[in-house]
């Protein structure tokens, strides 16, 4: 019988050649990248020459056109050595879904083209006083002759001021709550746009996250890729798709823990014999690798499910991200007890990967609120 639960072979070759690409040209920076808290452009480089930046482009726009499994292998994998690096990838794909799905053909050769030639995408939706409640945002956009006029700031924007572009969620009309929200292509160089100082973060400290500030920003109408009013549905819509690449993220710093805490296992000796002859440590790493596992199948089902955009989508991505980031800030933390006081000093990435699993726990929706659409949006089997 054919094995339905096996990926395809163009799948395992992917992983294959992304991950010798991570561990020879972004592993090694990795540590340095996340010491002095700066952007990794040797990955940058080395993912945009090997056309793993932004692979979800369409081949029209100059992209590589990959599948949201295939985002999810290469973001797995290079997160595997780097999560800093990582953000890349993600970043770019979750900046540019708003433009993918509710732009129209000249807006996305317009910008999808640059975005892969290289220049980065944000996305901007959250605010200091809009976190978790997203359409409570006050970011201001009003009409302006033909074109429009933007007024506020956004916080937690990953990658600002590295990226060329944003999508920006404005609220145009505050008496109409989420429908008076309306999305927009903010330019780096637009006048009026500028950014805070890097914010100083426990973990992806390689991935510049600040405030981006818009007073009196001038768009042309071209700049709307929401219909007036469809700009919040657009938005969660653009996570319901990518908060599986925060699923895949989580995997990856997991993978990579477990890796480091099962080689280290066997080298380590205590009492005579390799500390993975005890069995408290057998235990721990089996629930690591099985716990790593189960969030990879819920991970991958959910990542076919974007592709074809099945009606349980919201309930996979939601589950996907809350699974995978729990597991990795399980896995990580147990890698860390393994290694012992080797996993609490930065000789070893663990405790790295620990702090940068913190995270996934967090953004593109707290685990709290993916528990929330799940629960607004329960399967039935
Ligand atoms: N796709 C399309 N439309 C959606 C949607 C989705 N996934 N989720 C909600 N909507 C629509 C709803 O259908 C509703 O429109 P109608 O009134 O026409 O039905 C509208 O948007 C408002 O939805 P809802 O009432 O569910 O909004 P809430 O204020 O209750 O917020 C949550 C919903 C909490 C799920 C949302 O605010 C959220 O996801 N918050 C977290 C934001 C986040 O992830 N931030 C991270 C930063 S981005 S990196």
């Amino acid at each position: 019988m054919e094995n339905l639960f096996d990926i395809p072979s163009e799948y395992k070759d992917l992983r294959a050649s992304v991950r010798a690409l991570a561990e020879k040209e972004i592993a090694p920076f990795a540590k340095a990248v996340d010491e002095d808290h700066r952007f990794p452009q040797e990955a940058a480089d080395a993912l945009q020459k090997a056309g793993l930046a932004a692979a979800h482009v369409p081949t029209e726009f100059g992209g590589d056109g990959a599948d949201a499994l295939a985002v999810v292998i290469i973001i797995e994998e290079v997160a595997r050595v780097c999560g800093a690096s990582s953000l890349i990838p993600a970043v770019n794909k979750l900046g540019s879904l708003p433009l993918m799905l509710g732009g129209n053909k000249d807006q996305k050769q317009r910008w999808l083209s640059q975005l892969a030639q290289g220049k980065g995408f944000s996305y901007c939706l959250s605010e200091s006083d809009a976190g978790s409640d997203a359409s409570a945002l006050r970011t201001k956009v009003e009409r302006d002759g033909d074109g429009w006029i933007l007024n506020g700031s956004k916080k937690w924007i990953s990658n600002a001021g590295i990226s060329e572009f944003y999508t920006v969620i404005a609220q145009g009309d505050a008496s109409l709550g989420s429908k008076g929200i309306t999305a927009f292509v903010v330019e780096k160089s637009d006048p009026g746009v500028s950014f805070g100082a890097p914010e100083k973060k426990m973990g992806f400290r390689g991935s510049p996250t600040r405030e981006v500030y818009f007073d009196n920003v001038k768009l042309a109408d071209d700049r709307r890729i929401s219909e007036i009013g469809e700009g919040f549905a657009l938005a969660m819509n653009t996570l319901d798709h990518t908060r599986i690449t925060i699923a895949a993220q989580a995997l990856g710093l997991a993978q990579g823990a477990l890796d480091v805490a099962t080689k280290y296992s066997h080298e380590r000796k205590q009492f005579g014999k390799e500390i993975f002859d005890f069995q408290g440590v057998q235990f721990m790493l089996a629930d690591m690798a099985m716990n790593i596992e189960a969030a990879r199948q819920l991970t991958y089902v959910a990542a076919s499910k974007s592709e074809s955009n099945e009606k349980d989508l919201r309930f996979f991505s939601a589950a996907s991200k809350c699974f995978a980031s729990d597991v990795a800030m399980k896995v990580t933390t147990d890698a860390v007890q393994i290694l012992g006081g080797y996993g609490y000093v930065s000789d070893y990435p663990v405790e790295r990967m620990m702090r940068d699993a913190k995270l996934t726990q967090i953004y593109e929706g707290t685990n709290q609120i993916q528990r929330i659409v799940m629960a607004r949006n329960l399967p039935n089997a």
